[in-house]
């Protein structure tokens, strides 16, 4: 299948040519919220994480974490995220870049005090590590009462990051060693042209999950890089991912209404035969 052609499927075509169950969920439910969009707060701070996602949950269908950022981190705050998802249909992703052997990760996806496992249906790993890495955590994801979906990280967003065009396709055949529980790969939101290339070695049923987006803005100061929804959707990414451009915003629900909208016009866009 070219490019072309799967730039032109729909989410709800794509989820049946996915070989993991929770990348199958998610598929289905953009296709039926008419949502593309994730975000998150990055905060110390376990209320502001969840009034945010309380503001955005009928927009997104990703509220995406990074629960050791917490000062004040409970199971409450997870158990509540989670009964946010359910009553608003949206799913949960621990941003947690796991990067180790299989054996350590295997510990730090199921145990400690974050218990990623057991609330999170997306987390997401480095390829560096070889795909022991993806073997640790499928050993304690297939133990999960719901489907449990990893997201590899082929590409990055950061200016001057080491992720070159050979380390994206060499993660893209990694997971394609593991399509029961690789759902699909981190993209440069940012970068339209590598984001291509990624789609275009990428199975069909893989979903490309775009941060580096936000309207308005080249970049921070610390070397994290923008694009907007459309350049990135058009481009090949699945899903944007928007966390200051919405968080720090006066309206997080009407700016989170805003890019979803873009977003998802963006991908009618994309697929009008
Ligand atoms: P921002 O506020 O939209 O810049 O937040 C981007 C989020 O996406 C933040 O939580 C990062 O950890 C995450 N991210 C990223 O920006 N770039 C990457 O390459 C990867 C993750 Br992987």
């Amino acid at each position: 299948m070219t490019v072309e052609v799967v730039l032109k499927m729909s989410y709800g075509e794509r989820a049946v040519l996915s070989n993991n169950s929770a990348g199958q969920k998610l598929l289905q439910l953009m296709e039926e919220k008419k949502t593309n969009l994730s975000t998150g707060c990055d905060t110390s701070n376990s209320k502001e994480l969840l009034s945010m996602a309380r503001n955005v949950a009928e927009e997104i269908v990703i509220f995406k974490t990074h629960m050791d950022m917490l000062d004040d981190f409970t199971e409450n705050v997870t158990g509540e995220l989670k009964d946010l998802s359910r009553q608003h249909n949206f799913m949960l992703f621990e941003d947690r870049k796991f990067a180790d052997i299989g054996f350590t990760v295997k510990l730090q996806y199921g145990k400690g005090i974050y218990k990623i496992a057991q609330w999170a249906d997306f987390t997401n790993a480095h390829s560096v590590p070889g795909k022991g890495i993806l073997q640790g955590l499928f050993e304690v994801a297939k133990e999960m009462p719901e489907p449990r979906g990893c997201f590899l990280l082929a590409q990055m967003t950061a200016e001057g990051n080491l992720a070159n065009k050979d380390y994206t396709k060499k993660t893209v055949e990694m997971a394609n060693e593991m399509p029961e529980f690789v759902c699909g790969f981190i993209g440069a939101g940012s970068n339209a042209e590598r984001l291509r290339e990624l789609r275009t070695i990428s199975a069909p049923g893989t979903i490309i999950f775009a941060p580096g987006v936000q309207i308005g803005k080249e970049g921070d100061a610390l070397g994290q890089k923008y694009a907007t929804p459309e350049s990135a959707i058009a481009a090949g990414a699945d899903i944007i991912h928007v966390g200051r451009g919405i968080s720090n915003s006066d309206n997080q629900k009407e700016t989170a209404k805003k890019y979803r909208e873009l977003g998802w016009k963006s991908y009618q866009q994309r697929i009008k035969k």
